[in-house]
């Protein structure tokens, strides 16, 4: 048996691969891990029957097996650990990849999406024009300080790892915002990760999603 993750059945951002079941798609396609996709709507995710297996009513999950889980971070980590290719064998160079992981996920992700949440909330707000530049200031910063790291590497310590799949997924987020354009190597950095075959397979099928979707 597969594992099944759960996805939108109608994502907002129409298929944009923005939502979180991206991530999770991703790593099961750089491993080469079939896997089942469970779609839920926003109403069947506040449900028991989905609650049980997310106690905040959200996506995605994954379960195989005996075994539920909830949080993107933790379901790519538990399918790097379990299968060859996203993490170095090294212990100390995985260690400083699941470093990464967290990096993307609690120094990036919150300022990333602080912003993208203004851009699509809070254009009306009479505040809006003075609180903007704080946001996008308070993402500059990491991603100064990311391309500082990150040099004329292609990958952010060593070859790809879960680490700059969470890190790109993150990264992608800030397409809408202009602000990839004002970091040139943060740019090619995502262009890479978007360029790698497993990336391509995952998003076409969350694409595929809503694709079917609007023709129904
Ligand atoms: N920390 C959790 C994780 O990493 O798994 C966060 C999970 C989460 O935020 N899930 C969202 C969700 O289920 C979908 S991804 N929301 C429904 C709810 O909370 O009721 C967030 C998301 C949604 C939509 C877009 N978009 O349209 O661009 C982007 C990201």
């Amino acid at each position: 048996m597969h594992p099944t993750i759960t996805a939108f059945e109608s994502s907002p951002d129409r298929g944009r691969g923005q939502a979180r079941d991206m991530r999770v798609r991703w790593a099961l396609e750089e491993v080469g891990q079939p896997y089942n996709v469970r779609l839920v709507s926003f109403k069947a995710m506040k449900e028991p029957a989905h609650i049980v297996l997310h106690p905040f009513g959200q996506i995605p999950t994954y379960e195989d097996g005996t075994l539920t889980l909830f949080e993107s971070g933790a379901i790519v980590l538990h399918i790097a650990e379990r299968h060859a290719g996203l993490l170095p064998d090294d212990a100390n160079a995985r260690s400083r990849a699941i470093a990464w992981m967290f990096a993307a996920l609690s120094t990036l992700e919150p300022p990333v999406v602080e912003l993208g949440m203004a851009m699509l909330f809070e254009r009306d707000r009479s505040w809006y024009a003075e609180r903007l530049p704080m946001l996008q200031d308070r993402v500059r910063v990491r991603l100064g300080e990311l391309s500082r790291r990150l040099g004329a590497a292609d990958w952010l310590d060593g070859a790809f790892s879960a680490g700059d799949l969470m890190m790109v997924t993150v990264l992608r987020r800030l397409h809408t915002s202009g602000l990839l354009d004002e970091y040139p190597d943060i740019a090619a950095y995502v262009a890479r990760g978007e360029a790698r075959p497993a990336f391509r397979r995952a998003f076409d099928a969350q694409l595929a999603v809503f694709t079917a979707a609007s023709r129904s």
